[in-house]
């Protein structure tokens, strides 16, 4: 089965830049595996979004494997779902450079995550980093996409590729679907960073202890719930505002768990943290159990990652190659392949 099937087409991806943590998999990895169910799906390794930050090669290289072997021990199956590499198919770099004709500076400058990471990387402020955008949205418009779970930073990303999708449609005709954003239905739209509780969690985050990664072991999730940044208030309410640290983990620990946030604050009524932190910590760890054996297995057999990439990129090539013959065809560029 692949995305050429009658089902609704998804797509999403996450870049090699380290390995997952708790808030990739709850925000996205966790919705992309139920989807596999009802739609056609293609799952992306954003190698060529990566490179917007400097990155040492063999390093690159470990993370591409180490992301893939992740997916598929998180549990997307390669029989139903087509996995692969976004350097591995040119057409989306291709499209990139026609979309960024139609991309205004004004729409890139207002991105957060721009702004965000210029600060981060304020030495390499690179013309990749402000028109990563448009990558993206070469790369969701590639496949004719439906759907578009991602977390909720990337929000905005996916408002600027429905803008573009659109304005280029009104001029050509309809060439590329208008995709949907599909945020947080499966988990938590945002999963913030345990020591400053206001800002998400994320890979490259400065304090090891302010993120869970999916193959932390069990002591280590333990130690770093333990360590999570709460208030002195001392009462587990749900406010974001005024208690962020608790309500992340009230989050974290429904999401773990499947209960509802009311069967959350009964369950922890007149509890101290304490409490809240080892129950969190032992939801997340029977969730990451599965996935980190199923890991060291899937990470040892390169030869078998590389050969499901390679036949990933050939499905993948496949579909990208009818949008684009459509693409040159309104733009008027005459095609030298048949
Ligand atoms: P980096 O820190 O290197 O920028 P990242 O942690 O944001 O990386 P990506 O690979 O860019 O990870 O994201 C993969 C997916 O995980 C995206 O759909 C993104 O929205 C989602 N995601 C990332 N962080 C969180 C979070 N804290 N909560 C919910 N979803 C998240
Ligand atoms: N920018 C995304 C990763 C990404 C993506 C995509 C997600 C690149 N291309 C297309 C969905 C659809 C991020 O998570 N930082």
């Amino acid at each position: 089965m692949n995305a050429s099937s009658a089902l609704p087409t998804v797509f999403s991806g996450a870049q090699p830049t380290g390995q997952l943590t708790l808030g990739n998999y709850l925000g996205a990895l966790r919705t992309w595996v139920r989807m596999q169910q009802e739609y056609a799906c293609i799952f992306c390794v954003v190698d060529l979004h990566a490179l917007t930050v400097r990155q040492d090669p063999a390093q690159l290289r470990e993370n591409i494997f180490e992301l893939t072997a992740l997916y598929l021990a998180c549990g997307i199956d390669p029989e139903r779902s087509i996995i692969f590499l976004q350097s591995h198919v040119p057409a989306h770099s291709e499209l990139a450079w026609l979309l960024a004709t139609f991309t205004q500076m004004g729409e890139l400058e207002r991105m957060t995550q721009f702004k965000d990471k210029s600060q981060q990387h304020h030495q390499n402020i690179n013309a990749g980093l402000f028109t990563y955008p448009v990558l993206m949205a070469a790369d969701t418009l590639l496949y004719q996409t439906h759907r578009v779970p991602v977390g909720e930073d990337q929000k905005q990303h996916l408002e600027l590729t429905r803008d573009v999708a659109i304005r280029f449609n009104g001029l050509y005709g309809p060439v590329f679907r208008v995709p949907e954003p599909l945020i947080g239905t499966d988990g938590v739209a945002r999963v913030k960073d345990l020591q400053e509780p206001t800002k998400k969690m994320s890979k490259s985050a400065a304090s090891e202890l302010a993120r869970i990664m999916l193959l932390d072991d069990a002591d280590a999730v333990v130690k770093k719930f333990k360590k999570a940044v709460t208030d002195t208030l001392g009462v587990i309410r749900y406010d974001e505002v005024n208690q962020p640290g608790v309500a992340n983990l009230l989050n974290i620990w429904c999401a773990a768990t499947g209960h509802s946030r009311e069967e959350a604050l009964a369950h922890f009524d007149h509890n101290q943290y304490g409490k809240l932190k080892m129950e969190t910590a032992e939801a997340v760890n029977t969730v990451l159990q599965p996935i980190r054996s199923r890991f060291m297995e899937l990470n040892n057999d390169r030869g078998q990652l590389k050969q499901l990439l390679r036949q990933g990129a050939e499905q993948a090539r496949a579909q990208a190659d009818r949008t684009m013959h459509q693409v040159w065809q309104a733009l008027g560029l005459p095609t030298s392949r048949t």
